[in-house]
């Protein structure tokens, strides 16, 4: 199936003039966006079903990732170079006038996810396709995706994400696999006359899942794995019961909206709708394909892995139970034996405002069966641990308490393994957060340090390194990523380094041109691009960054002759709608924007950019144009994180507390090639027990933290509402909970290190290689090998040499 530059053409101008009745010529962008788009889909469909078809041939055991979100970034481009047509499609197009970019931007960036752990899950779905391993995402279809962010007066305001206005060219609607799922009425047990109970419902609200499938492809392996999204319905019997909008709202609301909270529970009781009915919906499903494959269901473990993506689709097990026990008919004992060894389980936050905690009444009401398994599971538990490990753990661990069910407990009691999401991460579950149960449990316990895939983050991103490392080092890197630290025998070739410093400058350019574009800020691309890119949260630290920005703005004010190095701050982040305090910090860096980039003083010296609507496509344009990545979160907060991944990957060099996978960033890199600074997170165990800081103290010790802070409240900034004192007080009088003030002057001291060094161009250059080329221990596809491996016990299936190697480390 070698397409040619020629066939394309002809391929596409038929495909066009067949869908819209015009001519090619006459096509606006949006038309040409959703041709070529089918056309992918249909060029690729063939192994869309040769691939599902030869998994239950080989009777290949299958990996269910189930996840409330999925952030898969625009796909054209993904799918056209993964199934390696991309630049036959584009020379073809520049033959017909078309822009292939331009077309490529036309395509809808579905933000069906918060943050990095709905983009982990698209990463995870790159790595299983191009792996050659029998993978499949479960989801959900909402129709509204995270808010649309607009700043008004440099506040934010959240605005509908109609992503689905435009046809969705990817996904197949597939009525031949729905499934019904029950909410509410009464639920009890009877027994029959063949022996075993049988479970009896009534006045239940029953809702219809529908499945959308979407292709994923693989990189140049010709395989093609399913991401399955839900969507709900009225079933089609009950639909005479439906008569106006009110009616219809308990069942359509349910996949209408993405929950914008990111590592925060918001106990809603539609959330748990979402939760159980993607949950049951994908359990339902999985058993009815497994019937395909003939093997008793005491083997579902041989052929099914079910993956519980934090603690949101943790039903998953007491649904498995259910539907082994009530409708396979198996015994309590057979259904606990499959369910927890098919069943595994990643925690993605310590943070206890995270941790999903369900009222019992709530659930009670709402899943009526799924509580009654629940409390047995409980019980069970209680009654087997209590007298091996007394009290204290018993009930620390049970999974109803005081009034509700702990999913956490509930994820790790149900699962044969547990794992965190980078190292550091995973020694706090086990010494810390889950301590009772890695001494129930040691066995279950493992890290899984995140990954990113190489080829959106890289190969795609930034196609001018990818061509440079292709020259220096072959290609064979892009199937094996441990090749990648070939690179780093360039690390004294000047000419090398040149081309690096040039590449990186280019993609500055591109990216000064688009902020001049879209906030009419003119930057200097010879400046340090400074970037911090997530979601806005406290542990996160924005407000730090700021600091350090309010600082430099002062030192320059006071030493206008003083000469600096110029710096851009880039900013990125969305605030949960409801997060008071996250929203001040936006607006207190939007103002500073203002006061920085307009004071004629200031000029080149310093510009903050706070782009709107950060989200998977504005990554991939501010990324490769990075010099320094921000990753200053308070140690032991952040679980992770995967930005840090992507901006070393792309050159950038990272500012750094030691937290997530910083630590191994660093051990990975060097600490000569990264800026560590800040507390450690014994430091701040200790300074938390001991409940010896004093913030106030600081403020009132140190001079030039004091200038600093008080700039925040003392009109410095202008068009300010109280959101600078806000910060001010929370910091000041309210003890600092994230410890920003005690590590204020370290990471200024880090920023310094960072000015000293870039004013020594190849020197910096030479680090940003070394951050290049160590980047390779990164790539999801190692981290997808572990989790088949070590947790899923899932193969990779070649069928040739072609896509990624099989990989040993
Ligand atoms: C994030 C973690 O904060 C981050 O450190 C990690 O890299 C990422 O997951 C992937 O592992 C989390 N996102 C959420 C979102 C919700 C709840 C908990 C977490 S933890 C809704």
């Amino acid at each position: 199936m070698n397409l040619t530059v020629q066939e394309f053409i002809e391929e596409y101008k038929t495909q066009f003039q067949t869908m819209f009745a015009y001519s090619y010529e006459e096509g606006t962008t949006e038309q040409h966006y959703t041709a070529l788009g089918i056309f992918i889909k249909n060029y690729l469909s063939r192994h869309w079903k040769e691939t599902r078809e030869s998994y239950i041939k080989e009777g290949a055991k299958q990996v269910y990732y189930f996840s409330m979100e999925f952030l898969p970034g625009r796909q054209l481009r993904n799918n056209a170079y993964n199934l390696g047509i991309l630049d036959i499609i584009k020379e073809g197009l520049t033959e017909l006038d078309l822009s292939f970019d331009s077309i490529a931007e036309a395509e809808a960036d579905p933000a069906l996810g918060n943050g990095g752990l709905g983009r982990l899950a698209s990463c995870f779905m790159d790595s299983l396709a191009s792996l050659s391993i029998p993978g499949n995402g479960n989801g959900i279809r909402y129709q509204y995706g995270l808010f649309r962010q607009k700043f008004v007066d440099g506040y934010q305001v959240e605005v509908p994400e109609n992503w689905l206005r435009n046809r969705n060219v990817w996904e197949t609607r597939n009525n031949k696999s729905t499934c019904l799922v029950r909410f509410g009425g009464n639920v009890w047990l009877e027994p029959n006359d063949k022996g075993y109970y049988e479970a009896k419902y009534e006045n239940t609200l029953n809702v219809l899942a529908v499945p959308y499938d979407t292709p994923m492809v693989g990189y140049r392996n010709n395989k093609v794995n399913n991401l399955r999204l839900w969507s709900a319905e009225i079933p089609v019997e009950e639909e005479a019961n439906y008569h106006t909008l009110d009616e219809i709202q308990p069942i359509s609301e349910i996949t209408q909206v993405l929950y914008p909270d990111d590592s925060n529970y918001e106990g809603q009781l539609l959330r748990l709708k979402q939760e159980y009915f993607m949950v049951s919906a994908g359990v339902q499903s999985i058993i009815r394909h497994f019937r395909k494959y003939n093997v008793p269901r005491k083997n579902i473990p041989d052929k099914i892995a079910i993956h519980i993506n934090d603690t949101h689709p943790a039903l998953a097990i007491p649904e498995l139970m259910r539907i082994l026990m009530d409708e396979e008919h198996l015994t309590w004992d057979q259904a606990w034996e499959i369910t927890q060894k098919t069943c595994s389980y990643t925690n993605h936050t310590i943070l206890r405002e995270a941790l999903e905690k369900w009222p019992i009444d709530m659930m009670k009401e709402l899943l009526p069966r799924i509580y009654m398994i629940i409390e047995e599971i409980n019980r069970r538990f209680v009654d087997y641990h209590l007298p091996l490990y007394g009290e204290r753990i018993t009930w620390q661990t049970a999974i109803l308490q005081n009034g509700v069910v702990n999913m956490a407990h509930l994820a790790v009691i149900g699962s044969h393994s547990v794992n965190g999401v980078a190292k550091l991460h995973t020694d706090i579950l086990m010494s810390d957060v889950l301590k009772d149960f890695f001494e129930i449990y040691p066995e279950r316990f493992n890290n899984k340090t995140n990954g990113i895939t190489q080829r959106r983050w890289v190969h795609l991103a930034n196609p001018e390194l990818t061509a440079l490392i292709d020259e220096k080092i072959g290609e064979e890197w892009k199937r094996n990523p441990a090749e990648l630290k070939v690179f780093k025998g360039f690390e004294q070739d000047e000419e090398t380094l040149k081309q690096v410093a040039e590449i990186k400058l280019n993609n500055k350019k591109r990216l000064a041109d688009y902020i001049e574009e879209v906030k009419g800020i003119q930057v200097n691309p010879r400046a340090l691009f400074d970037v911090q890119i997530k979601r806005l949260h406290a542990y996160k630290r924005q407000h730090l960054n700021a600091l350090h920005i309010l600082h430099r703005y002062l030192e320059i004010k006071r030493n206008p002759d003083k000469e600096v190095v110029p710096r851009v701050f880039i900013f990125g982040a969305k605030a949960a709608p409801s997060y008071v305090y996250a929203k001040q910090i936006i607006k207190v860096i939007n103002s500073i924007a203002d006061l920085v980039n307009n004071d004629p003083d200031i000029g080149d010296k310093l510009k903050v950019v706070f782009f709107e609507n950060y989200g998977v496509s504005l990554a991939e344009k501010i990324i490769p144009a990075a010099d320094i990545g921000e990753q200053i979160s308070l140690a032991s907060m952040e679980a992770s994180g995967t930005s840090n991944m992507k901006l070393m990957a792309n050159g950038a060099l990272t500012m750094a507390t030691l937290d997530g996978a910083n630590i191994e960033i660093k051990d990975f890199v060097g600490e000569d090639n990264i800026f560590i600074f800040g507390l450690t997170d014994k430091e701040v165990y200790e300074l938390k027990a001991n409940q010896s800081y004093q913030s106030k103290e600081l403020y009132e010790t140190n001079e030039q933290l004091r200038r600093v802070l008080d700039a925040l409240k003392d009109g410095t900034i202008p068009g300010l509402n109280g959101e600078g004192s806000a910060i001010f007080d929370s910091l000041v009088h309210y003890n600092d909970e994230y410890f920003v003030l005690k590590d204020f002057e370290s990471y200024v001291d880090a920023q310094n290190r960072a000015d000293a060094l870039y004013a020594k161009p190849m020197e910096w250059t030479r680090k940003s290689l070394l951050n290049i080329a160590s980047s390779a221990p990164f790539s999801a596809d190692y981290t997808i090998k572990r989790y088949a491996d070590d947790i899923w016990k899932v193969k990779q299936y070649f069928t040739g040499d072609e896509g990624v190697q099989p990989l040993d480390e």
